[in-house]
């Protein structure tokens, strides 16, 4: 069966982070990197580029090339927190993720009924949606050309390379653009007049084992957009949960109810669109109240329902006689999945009021 592969990747990273935190650079060209003239950039804005600024270019040499510059100190927490929230984002569309580095992830689609290309819109429109950030998105039928095209239109990119275009997109395209392959073997087949794929494909297995070692055989099949490798997930989801923070604080027990039911919706949505084939284990609640202290009531055994979900929140909500500024809700899952367990099987979607 053909997969559904669509690699995210997120433009100018922290230099985006940056403008958006600071909107009146939008305009400027912004980098990040420290302020010592010895050091080198990490990456800069799309504006900054125009100048021939780049990643890991010394300072000194970016503002030489573009003296108006604005080199902003690197600001990791910011940056890892970012990551969480888009990963969180990406959750919720695919259960198999592979996170590259802080800003690039692939995500193994496969199983769902829709169209790739759209999964790969909404995600993008979400993130710009919620964390005021560009992403660009390839896809396609593997790894390495999800990975190629996410780079493809970049900024703000969304490219797919189809099962049927993969020859006719391989045959030009430069070999330094497959994935793994190394600044010196592009050097390497350079001076055996390799320019393209479609070159490296006249190549046989045995010739480019002999030029590349183990890599060879790989070659073969990378330079003919073939690439079986998985999407691996590195982690196992724990839980899932929806939350929110309110402009203004909730002061009784009813206006909390009524967020939870809207809440409970999101929540029973976001669990049936992850497709997971655990156990739920835990329904929890989880409130913050106006002194931004924090309560958590969980329970085994309680069915996923809107209703208990509520007598959650009333449990919490009566904890302390503070107005509340956040409500998540969520679900712990179990180690076991339903396959392999009977007993934990919980209904949770349309039985809402039982
Ligand atoms: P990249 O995705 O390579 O670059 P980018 O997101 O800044 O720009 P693009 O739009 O081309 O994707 O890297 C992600 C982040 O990793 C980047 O924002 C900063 C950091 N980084 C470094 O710290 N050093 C480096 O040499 C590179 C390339 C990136
Ligand atoms: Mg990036």
């Amino acid at each position: 069966m053909e997969r559904k592969i669509i690699h995210i990747d997120m433009d100018c990273f922290y230099a985006a982070i940056e403008v958006r935190d600071n909107p009146s650079l939008r305009p400027e060209p912004v980098a990040v990197g420290g302020r010592s003239s010895r050091g080198v950039l990490t990456t800069c804005n799309y504006e900054a580029r125009r100048f021939g600024v780049h990643s890991a270019m010394p300072n000194f040499m970016a503002l030489k090339k573009c003296p108006h510059l604005v080199i902003l100190p690197v600001r990791f927490e910011a940056y890892r927190q970012e990551s969480r929230y888009i990963r969180k984002i990406m959750a919720s569309y695919a259960n198999l993720i592979e996170p590259l580095s802080l800003d690039e992830a692939f995500l193994d689609v496969s199983s769902r009924k829709e169209n790739a290309r759209d999964i790969a819109f909404e995600i993008k429109r979400q993130i710009r949606r919620e964390r005021g950030l560009v992403a660009s998105a390839g896809v396609a039928p593997n790894k390495m050309l999800a990975k190629i095209a996410s780079d493809w239109q970049k900024p703000d990119g969304l490219f797919q390379i189809r099962a049927s275009n993969i020859d006719e997109f391989m045959y030009d395209l430069p070999v330094s653009k497959i994935w793994g392959i190394g600044k010196k073997s592009v050097e390497k087949l350079q001076t055996k007049g390799v320019h393209t794929c479609g070159d490296l494909q006249e190549y046989s297995p045995l010739q480019l084992t002999h030029f590349f070692g183990k890599f060879g055989a790989e070659l073969h099949n990378l330079c003919r957009g073939i690439d079986s490798r998985s999407v691996v997930s590195n982690r196992i989801r724990k839980s899932i949960s929806v939350e929110r923070t309110f402009s203004e604080n909730l002061d009784t027990l009813d206006a909390c109810l009524s967020k939870t039911q809207t809440l409970f919706v999101k929540l029973e949505e976001d669990i049936i669109k992850l497709k997971s084939d655990r156990c739920i284990a835990k329904l929890f609640v989880k409130l913050k109240f106006a002194d931004f202290t924090r309560t958590t009531i969980e329970r085994t055994g309680l069915a996923i329902t809107q209703k208990n979900a509520e007598s959650l929140c009333q449990e919490a909500f009566g904890r302390k006689t503070l107005p509340v500024r956040l409500i998540g809700i969520g679900v712990r899952f179990a180690s076991e999945t339903r396959a392999s367990s009977k007993q934990m099987q919980f209904d949770f979607a349309g039985n809402r009021g039982s």
